[in-house]
């Protein structure tokens, strides 16, 4: 069977001084930025910026192997960075936003099940704000920080971003709104457009392009201090609302992919426009930037159920993912499955002035090891408290660095599953390929107990809980002492 991630690229003398670097550099900390040329002394931390897409699945990024789409951006973070072959984020948005932005896994946050959408309705589970965000680290060295896009971590005003650290926030607080009238749309829908805590309004305007425009103020306004931006899209997500310059781009493509690979460009273009901004005030170099997913494609469809929906979208209307335009390969699964296709997503990091370009790392990471990760390039010291993630520089190195997670632990509601090595075991997973293209049934049940092989020709489709009842066995209990573990305090 064809590898698809068979592109390792050489090696040459400017990356293994800079490889060399970081070392040097790392061993320097906290002072790493007087090593960086042409900043105020005031001005000796790096900055930060994260680009965080919204269900982007494993393979849709061109660097990962997907040809048919168009990702000069996202690409050139990898060609400008390290990218990471085995990156995990998390079946769905609440428990992946949780992994990156606390270092640790959403259980600890109390971050196990939906959290509350509407800030305007009655109060559920928000995250808790004892918490210790990015964010929050970051600005306690100084830096200013942003979030633009979508939170998802609890919308309730009490709650939410400004109080876990970000300076300013603008956008949506639930899960995904339709992109001109800024309205959640699943059942009768309610508006979710933000700033800060007041909710605002701009009926008409293309929300990716809102979040593009706050962007290149924040950095703009924050160019001569430190500063922490992230940038959490609200694409790819449905509704795959384009924009219509890729329409002819993508002609050739059959649905569900045509419409996903238009969303995919749009989301891609957008950052483009942010980094060109970074590029324009000269900080690229003095700029950690991030780029990743919160978890697999969407294979969803939907449509407006009811006659007085609060947007004003009539009964009927679309605005799902289509079935699922994404392409994982040989992974199976999508969005709200354990199957690697729910979990796996594109990662990478650039920051040229310290860091490697154009290398690949085959280890294992997860969206939480970039929490340390970060402060360490910052020279920031990380909170007292557990992490679940740690800081990838070692693995940045050194391609045989080992992976810092032997065992990986993933758990939603009532599901979970648990990796070591090869193996992965899923209890009461389902697996959602495809699961709403008019399949007669509404979801593929497997059964509750399914030990999958990540070395197979297939990966996780055939079942070994029969016949390897001792690695059954054995995962089980790291889970056992895993979920005792990470139980709130
Ligand atoms: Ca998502």
């Amino acid at each position: 069977m064809t590898r698809i991630f068979d592109g390792r690229f050489p090696v040459n003398r400017r990356n293994f001084l800079k490889a060399v670097g970081l070392a040097a550099a790392s061993a320097a900390l906290p002072g790493c930025g007087t090593s960086i040329r042409g900043r105020s002394p005031a001005k000796k931390l790096p900055n930060v910026l994260i680009f965080y897409t919204d269900d982007q699945g494993t393979l849709d990024v061109n660097c990962y192997g997907s040809k048919d789409l168009y990702t000069p951006n996202m690409d050139s973070l990898a060609a400008t960075g390290v990218r990471f072959t085995q990156a995990y984020a998390h079946t769905v948005c609440c428990p992946s936003r949780a992994l990156l932005l606390t270092g640790r896994h959403p259980q600890r946050s109390g971050v196990n099940t939906w959290v509350q959408g509407n800030a305007k309705g009655k109060e559920g589970i928000n995250m808790d704000l004892k918490e210790i965000t990015l964010a929050e680290a970051l600005k306690a060295a100084g830096y200013r920080t942003a979030l633009f896009g979508k939170w998802h971590l609890g919308a309730h005003l009490d709650y939410g971003p400004t109080k876990q650290g970000f300076d300013e926030f603008f956008g949506l607080r639930d899960g995904f709104i339709d992109n001109y009238n800024h309205y959640y749309l699943h059942g009768r829908g309610f508006h979710d457009l933000y700033r800060g805590v007041e909710e605002v309004f701009a009926p008409g305007k293309y929300f990716p392009d809102l979040v593009v425009r706050e962007a290149e103020r924040f950095l703009d306004e924050n160019k001569s201090a430190p500063f922490f931006l992230c940038v959490a899209f609200n694409v790819p997500h449905y509704p795959e609302q384009a924009d219509s310059r890729f329409d002819s781009m993508y002609a050739q493509l059959a649905e569900p992919r045509r419409s996903y690979a238009k969303i995919i460009s749009t989301t891609d273009d957008r950052m483009g426009k942010i980094l060109k901004k970074l590029d324009d005030i000269g900080l690229r170099d003095e700029t950690i930037i991030i780029f990743t997913s919160d978890n697999g494609h969407s294979s969803e469809s939907h449509k407006i159920k009811v006659d007085d929906h609060t947007s004003g979208l009539p009964k009927g209307h679309n605005y799902g993912a289509n079935g699922g335009g994404g392409n994982t390969g040989k992974w199976r699964g999508a969005k709200g499955s354990f199957f690697e296709g729910g979990i796996r997503v594109p990662a990478a990091i650039s920051y040229p002035a310290r860091l490697p370009e154009n290398v690949v790392r085959d280890q294992g990471v997860t969206l939480a090891d970039f929490y340390p990760t970060v402060l360490e390039l910052c020279g920031v010291p990380l909170p007292r408290r557990k992490l679940d993630g740690k800081s990838l520089v070692p693995i940045i190195k050194s391609a045989n660095a080992p992976t810092h997670h032997k065992v990986m632990h993933w758990q939603w509601q009532d599901t979970w599953a648990v990796r070591e090595g090869d193996w992965k075991l899923i209890y009461n997973g389902r697996d959602t390929t495809d699961e709403w293209q008019g399949k007669p049934e509404p979801r593929r049940e497997i059964p509750a107990v399914f030990l999958g092989n990540l070395a197979d020709d297939e990966p996780e489709l055939k079942n070994y809980a029969d016949e390897r009842p001792e690695i059954v066995g054995r995962l089980t209990r790291l889970h056992e002492q895993w979920a005792e573990e990470v139980q709130p305090q």
